[in-house]
């Protein structure tokens, strides 16, 4: 930890360090010096195997936001001494540093529909704001990152060929997944149509990665890993995906998660009041799709982890992503009964 303080110019015996946020792959800390603080990240590189990468994604980024919209919020790297975006270790490990916002917060769970209005706005302004770049100036940091077909191709080599025991105990979850298939074929048609575009996506529009003013109105949204590429039922989806339910991916009792309807009508009417005119109506005839598509998607990416003896997300006990599954094939199930309702949503 010296070594990579130092490298930016900070004496570690004088900083304040915690471990900070909840995120599954990056280590992340918090680092106050005087009165400045700081957040710390190490990449996690089996993951993001080119992290230089994401480094070239948030300069070009940057970049196109001071050219052409100087009034967006962007926080920017702070830079190592010798002017570098990042510290590589001599163990191979790479960390970033950035400025911790002033009178900013974020949150980990969306209890007001407001606060899912304005995240939606933000992640919905951040790829408007985008549009003016060439898609293939942004680096896939992580490919077929959100690649249903893949994904779902995955999983039935680790019902083939994962941990047999753990396969076994979940084959009614293994059918619940094999019944939602035809989702996968919705992927396919999107990625062949006309009226889908490919747009520069954030990819984790998890509401902790929204900072808030004091008044709780959006700032900026920020964790740029996975700035790529994409459609926008990927953004669209996750944020269905991670503000719908009052309980999280993580409540192990079901029960608790469900669909609640208003904050659908927040994400749909934050989310438009910024790409409206940019979504095509075939597009915008897939807003529910999206929900589907992402949460279905972490279903599979959490099953096929379980079976590959959680090799990717990690588990604190046994059965930890084996319940993560069923947690996400229950709001699957909860958004699919209210496929019809949650459609005729009014949009304005
Ligand atoms: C991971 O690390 P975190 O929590 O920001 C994952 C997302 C999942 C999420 C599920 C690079 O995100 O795709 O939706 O866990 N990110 C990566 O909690 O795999
Ligand atoms: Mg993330």
């Amino acid at each position: 930890m010296q070594d990579i303080l130092t490298a930016y110019g900070l004496v570690m015996d004088e900083c304040h360090i915690q471990a900070f946020g909840s995120g599954l792959i990056n280590a992340t800390w918090k680092v106050s010096h005087a009165d400045k603080v700081y957040i710390l990240q190490r990449i996690n590189h089996q993951v993001f195997k080119q992290p230089a990468l994401i480094a070239q994604n948030i300069r070009a980024i940057g970049h196109h936001l001071k050219k052409h919209h100087p009034d967006y919020f962007f926080v920017q790297p702070v830079l190592t001494t010798d002017k570098r975006d990042m510290v590589v270790t001599a163990e191979g490990e790479y960390y970033r540093l950035q400025p911790f916002v002033a009178n900013s917060h974020s949150y980990d769970v969306v209890n007001n529909e407001q606060l899912a209005y304005e995240a939606a706005r933000q992640f919905g302004r951040f790829t408007r704001l985008l549009s003016g770049i060439d898609t293939n100036e942004i680096q896939v940091t992580l490919p077929d990152f959100h690649n249903l077909t893949l994904r779902y191709a995955q999983f039935e080599q680790a019902v083939k060929h994962g941990n047999p025991a753990r396969v076994a105990g979940a084959a009614n979850d293994i059918n619940t997944i094999r019944h939602y298939k035809y989702l996968t074929e919705i992927f396919t048609s999107i990625q062949h149509s006309p009226y889908f575009k490919v747009r520069v996506m954030h990819h984790d529009t998890k509401i902790s990665n929204v900072l808030f003013d004091a008044n709780n109105k959006g700032i900026c949204v920020i964790d740029l890993d996975t700035v790529m590429p994409g459609y926008f039922i990927s953004d669209f989806g996750d944020m269905m995906r991670t503000y719908l339910s009052p309980a999280s991916e993580e409540e192990t009792d079901f029960s608790k998660v469900k669909v609640r309807k208003e904050y659908y009508t927040a994400i749909v009417n934050g989310y438009l009041s910024e790409m409206k005119d940019e979504l095509s109506v075939t597009e915008q005839a897939h807003l529910v799709y999206a929900g589907q598509f992402m949460v279905y998607m972490q279903a599979i990416r959490f099953l096929t982890d379980y079976f590959n003896n959680d090799s990717y997300y990690g588990a604190k006990y046994e059965q930890h992503n084996l319940l993560r599954a069923r947690n996400q094939l229950t709001l699957l199930e909860s958004i699919t009964q209210q496929e019809q309702t949650l459609s005729s949503v009014a949009t304005h």
